[in-house]
């Protein structure tokens, strides 16, 4: 077999290098299942076991139910029927709705409720703040933090019946929709007006707007475009008391006051319920090229990724890194041959996009050309059309399955300074093998192995510690162990997912004492009944 190494062919031109990797390029042949189809499915293993989760309020039984929130009663279903159709109160069932993605935590709520307009979400809250129901509001149930589902018998208040196109401007590329469109079904839709979404990730076929701004979502390209603290240009949101704010506006630019939209994105539904977004999209690029490349050390990462700041600039458009475990657990799990024949320390993957593919190549090719000269890089393929590129991009976005496939996963997403970033992984596979917990072979051990992968653009880790099963011992040696490390380190213990439900008891390693004040006052202030999503976030 030819081998596909960039260095093979480096003396080559760059045109003979793409038709070199579009003949005999493996990645042609990897048939990866949908992505984002899995990622909606609970099915987790290719073997097709399914983890039995167990009751939150059982794996944490020092959680206990406030009495302060009364238990569901006919009557109150009775006044929820004045509200919305029959078919929009859902009390049989609930399984997918009670239990998060991980398989991890698993609520008791015995309803569900599918409002489809604004006002019905408003008629609930108001209603629920007067009776003290307590509400988990619930987008995709994506999450990866708890959050997203209750921790005893809250009403989940699911979001999936808005789900209506509002507007979209083709001059400004401003688009409105309700929370609940599903995040892929906006991109396509603005696809086919030659923009973009400015936000994606591997949950994308299931996580829903509203659900991304909820959680302050940050993906594979806020490199090229931003956080949502930015992209989002205004909000609708139903408050606890069941007044609706109406600040769904169309700015760029409005310094009049508080910018008020900015306290909902990333408050994982703590002090309202978004029902419409609007927000600023970019025109989509007509040219994408991925490139996959092996490297032998985390330090070669880092020099990777300041000669592509540099040398590719305005094009590119993500910069992830995988190390080899992850990549092991990804050939485990999804069975297919990996894109680069030899094994490597560390792989990266680079996007770039842009509106000359000629152009897009050329500075590519030469990057890629330098860096082997250099002798930074020690392997790569580069996608030749679009299914090598989404198959490329799937090595990198089925991590999280396939992290989890063996039986679980205990995920860690950290902000670090970026000289930082892998250490955390070394350090936590060190303790875990240490306490005799860790084993890629030996069964009888809980961990499989602790990896390490992520937004490198953004100094944003995912440490992955997968396992055969969720165990005390096993959390009991991560936590705080993770949480003090990055506190020494001055990173944050959330970068993208939030803190849902796992991490509320561990704000103070990243806010301090004021911080954490003020986010309580906040809440209390918009929230006085505490009902929404309450055991969570702070
Ligand atoms: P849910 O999971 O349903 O809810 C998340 C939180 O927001 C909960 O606290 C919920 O109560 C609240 N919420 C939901 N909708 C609303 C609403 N309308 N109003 C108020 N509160 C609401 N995250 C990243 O940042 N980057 C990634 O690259 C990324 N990749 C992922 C890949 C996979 C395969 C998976 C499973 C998850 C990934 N995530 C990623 C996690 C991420 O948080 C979610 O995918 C997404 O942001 C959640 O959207 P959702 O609609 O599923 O929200
Ligand atoms: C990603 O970047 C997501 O793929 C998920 O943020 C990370 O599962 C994880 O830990
Ligand atoms: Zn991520």
């Amino acid at each position: 077999m030819i081998k596909t190494s960039i260095r093979n062919v480096s003396k080559r031109s760059v045109k003979s290098i793409l038709s070199y990797y579009s003949v005999v390029n493996p990645i042609s042949r990897v048939v990866v299942p949908n992505v984002t189809k899995l990622a909606a499915t609970h099915n987790y293993s290719t073997t097709g076991t399914k983890i039995q989760p167990r009751l939150t309020s059982e794996n944490y039984p020092s959680v206990k139910r406030d009495p302060r929130y009364k238990q569901l009663t006919n009557e109150n279903i009775e006044y929820f029927k004045t509200i919305l159709e029959p078919k929009c109160i859902i009390q049989d069932d609930l399984d997918a709705f009670n239990e998060d993605w991980m398989r991890k935590y698993k609520g008791q709520s015995k309803l569900v409720l599918k409002p489809t307009n604004t006002e019905q979400v408003s008629a609930i809250l108001k209603y629920c703040n007067k009776q003290k129901l307590a509400v988990v509001p619930q987008g995709g149930n994506t999450g990866l933090v708890g959050g997203s589902v209750p921790v005893f018998d809250e009403i989940i208040l699911s979001l999936s019946g808005m789900n209506k196109i509002r507007s979209f401007d083709k001059v400004s590329g401003i688009f409105k929709c309700d929370a609940g469109v599903i995040l892929e079904n906006a991109d396509n839709f603005l696809a086919e007006h030659g923009y973009i979404f400015p936000l994606d990730l591997g949950a994308k076929g299931s996580c829903h707007v509203g659900g991304v701004v909820a959680t302050n979502a940050g993906g594979l390209r806020l490199l090229r475009y931003g956080s949502l603290h930015g992209s989002v240009l205004g909000l609708e949101v139903v408050l606890p008391n069941g007044e609706v704010l109406n600040s769904l506006h169309s700015l760029r630019k409005d310094n009049t006051g508080y910018d008020l939209k900015q306290l909902f994105i990333g408050s994982e539904g703590t002090i309202g319920i978004v029902t419409g977004v609007s927000i600023l999209c970019p025109p989509r690029p007509s040219a994408f090229n991925v490139a996959f490349l092996g490297v032998e050390s985390y330090e070669a990462v880092q020099r990777v990724f300041i000669k592509a700041k540099k040398e590719l600039g305005e094009i590119l458009s993500a910069f992830e890194f995988m190390d080899l475990k992850s990549q092991q657990l990804t050939k485990a799990h999804i069975q297919q041959p990996a894109p680069l024949e030899e094994e490597h320390s560390f792989y990266i993957l680079i996007e770039t996009s842009g509106s000359s593919k000629e152009h897009d190549d050329a500075k590519l090719e030469q990057f890629l050309e330098k860096s082997f000269e250099d002798g930074i890089i020690s392997d790569g393929v580069i996608s030749q059309g679009e299914t090598e590129l989404h198959n490329l991009w799937a090595w990198r976005e089925m991590i999280p399955e396939s992290s989890q496939a063996n039986g679980g996963v205990y995920k860690y997403d950290v902000s670090l300074p970026l000289k930082d970033l892998y250490s955390l992984v070394e350090a936590t596979n060190e303790r875990l093998t240490q306490a005799g917990l860790s084993s890629e072979t030996d069964k009888s051990k809980p961990v499989i192995s602790a990896v390490g992968y992520g937004h490198v653009g953004d100094g944003n880790l995912h440490l992955n510690v997968a396992v055969r099963q969720y165990t005390k011992e096993v959390e009991k040696c991560l936590e705080p162990f993770v949480y003090e490390f990055v506190s020494s380190k001055k990173g944050s213990i959330s970068a993208e997912h939030g803190l849902g439900f796992q991490k509320k008891n561990y704000i103070g390693y990243t806010k301090n004492a004021q911080e954490i004040k003020m986010i309580k006052d906040l809440k209390h202030h918009y929230d006085e009944s505490l009902i929404l999503n309450p055991y969570k976030y702070i």
